[in-house]
């Protein structure tokens, strides 16, 4: 495994586990973690061996306190533009990562780190989690996602008056409201989420690839387009040998040896 400075990765199994690991600066997104980030995740989905993914952080108090404003401070506009500031956490984070990972929040997740765990296939939470997109208190905005994909996941009014307010949510209401899947203690967290981690992983790996590129796709396509989408994935699915094998099981009784094509 890479060594990296500011993010830790192992492998359990079939499970890879990426911790952010600044804790001193509560786990804030440095541009190294950028690079260190994507370049876990790409080893990740580069690896056969590995079929789900856990992201957390270091430490009890934060999953992430947003991107690192001490590195943004001093930082031109016209780098923030002409770099396309933020841009490659959605290209490499979200599209180029087509197996399934977790994003599982103890703690602080505000603004990017609220971000973060939005790109992330689904969240399950610490009951000490706090979400929050509080960017307007710097005198600026979400940058990665927060106007879209949290207005997406609780709704306008929820979205905009956390954007205009700052305000954070915590855990219970995060759950209720739908941003996470699940809430947990925060000593059961990481367990929890690697079961599901695992459960994910003993899945046909095409079949829980194909499942999360339509789930996406309800982001992004018309009803019409979806439902179409969905029916030609899954058709493509029914020639896969997983498929044999999995409904042989079934009848068989038998769990199924999945091969992943
Ligand atoms: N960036 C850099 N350092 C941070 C960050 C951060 N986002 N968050 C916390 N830290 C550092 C603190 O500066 C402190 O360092 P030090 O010990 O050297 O002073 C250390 O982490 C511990 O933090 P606190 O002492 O503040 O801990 P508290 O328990 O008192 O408070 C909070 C915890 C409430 C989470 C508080 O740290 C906080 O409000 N953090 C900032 C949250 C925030 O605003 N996040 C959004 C960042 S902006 C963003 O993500 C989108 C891009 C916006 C572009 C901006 C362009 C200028």
């Amino acid at each position: 495994m890479p060594q990296y400075e500011t993010i830790l990765t192992e492998q359990n199994g079939a499970v890879t586990v990426i911790t952010l690991n600044r804790p001193q600066s509560l786990n804030a997104l440095s541009s190294v973690v950028l690079e260190e980030l994507i370049s876990a995740f790409a080893a990740y989905q580069a690896d056969d061996s590995q079929l789900c993914a856990v992201l957390t952080g270091s430490g009890e108090k934060a999953f992430a306190a947003g991107a690192d404003i001490k590195e943004m401070a001093d930082k031109p506009a016209a780098d923030f533009y002409n770099q396309d500031f933020f841009s490659r956490w959605t290209s490499h984070l979200v599209k180029a990562t087509r197996k399934p990972w977790i994003a599982a929040v103890n703690g602080f997740a505000l603004g990017g780190g609220c971000e973060l765990a939005m790109m992330a296939d689904f969240i399950i939470a610490s009951e000490n989690a706090k979400f929050g997109q509080p960017e307007i208190k710097l005198g600026v905005a979400p940058g990665m996602g927060g106007s879209q994909r949290l207005t997406r996941a609780i709704g306008k009014s929820k979205a905009m008056e956390m954007c205009l307010t700052g305000r954070m949510m915590d855990a219970a209401e995060a759950e209720r409201s739908g941003l996470v899947a699940r809430t947990v203690p925060l000593a059961d967290l990481m367990a929890e989420a690697m079961k599901t981690a695992e459960t994910i992983a003993a899945m046909p790996p095409m079949a829980a690839m194909v499942n999360k590129e339509m789930v996406n796709a309800a982001y992004e396509m018309t009803l019409d387009q979806g439902l179409l989408h969905e029916r030609r994935l899954f058709q493509i699915l029914t020639a896969t040998e997983d498929k044999a094998e999995g409904m042989a099981a079934f009848i068989e009784k038998r769990d199924g040896k999945w091969k992943g094509r």
